[in-house]
């Protein structure tokens, strides 16, 4: 396609994973790991639009940033927005303590991911329904990839191989639309 795409961020585990999407869409990437300029915001389109704007400001070449977040639907969609800050803080074991006795376990990930590049701006969504699960799980993926199940499965994130991720995560839907609309911009 010979459009080399820098995919920023500062999770070389989340980078990493976005360019084995790439690389399998057939869209040469390379990680670029910078701090992503945080504007507070409850949309993550407008989070990621604003940091890629930023970062091409800086870099001056063609670049996706993502932003991503878990919306648990018995939190009202906590984390969201916060899940890096969340993350951070409380982890796994404190999203699953906040989780603790309650039924409904449904919640999804949601991908928001730019693209930037000379006079063109994109945005597209991707997003995985599943379930928290009762107890961590598994030692793959990253972030809280031990406590999502997605729908029709019974293993978590972490659990699952990396293609098996990647076939199913709101990452890959994301980068996928996007894949498809980079061939006519
Ligand atoms: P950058 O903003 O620098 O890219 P980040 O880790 O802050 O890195 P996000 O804001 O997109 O990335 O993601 C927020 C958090 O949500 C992230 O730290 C993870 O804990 C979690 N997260 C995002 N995508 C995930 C995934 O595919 N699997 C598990 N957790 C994920």
């Amino acid at each position: 396609m010979g459009k080399k795409v820098a995919i920023v961020t500062s999770n070389a585990a989340k980078g990493e994973e976005a360019r084995r999407i790439l690389e399998r869409l057939g869209i040469e990437a390379e990680v670029v790991e910078m701090e992503k300029l945080e504007i507070q915001s409850e949309s993550l389109e407008e989070i990621a639009l604003r940091a890629a704007r930023a970062a091409y400001e800086v870099l001056r070449r063609p670049l996706v940033v993502d932003d991503s977040g878990l919306f648990v639907e018995a939190l009202n969609g906590f984390p969201g927005p916060y899940s890096s800050y969340v993350y951070k803080k409380i982890g796994v074991r404190g999203v699953l303590k906040l989780m603790e006795g309650v039924k409904d376990r449904r919640a999804y990930f949601k991908t928001a991911l730019a693209y930037v590049s000379q006079g063109v701006e994109r945005v597209h969504v991707g997003v995985v329904w599943g379930r928290i699960a009762e107890e961590a799980r598994g030692s793959g993926g990253f972030g809280f990839d031990p406590i999502f199940i997605p729908e029709g499965h019974s293993r978590t994130f972490a659990e699952m191989e990396p293609w098996e991720k990647d076939a199913l995560s709101h990452r890959a839907r994301a980068y996928e639309a996007f894949a498809a609309e980079l061939k006519w911009i």
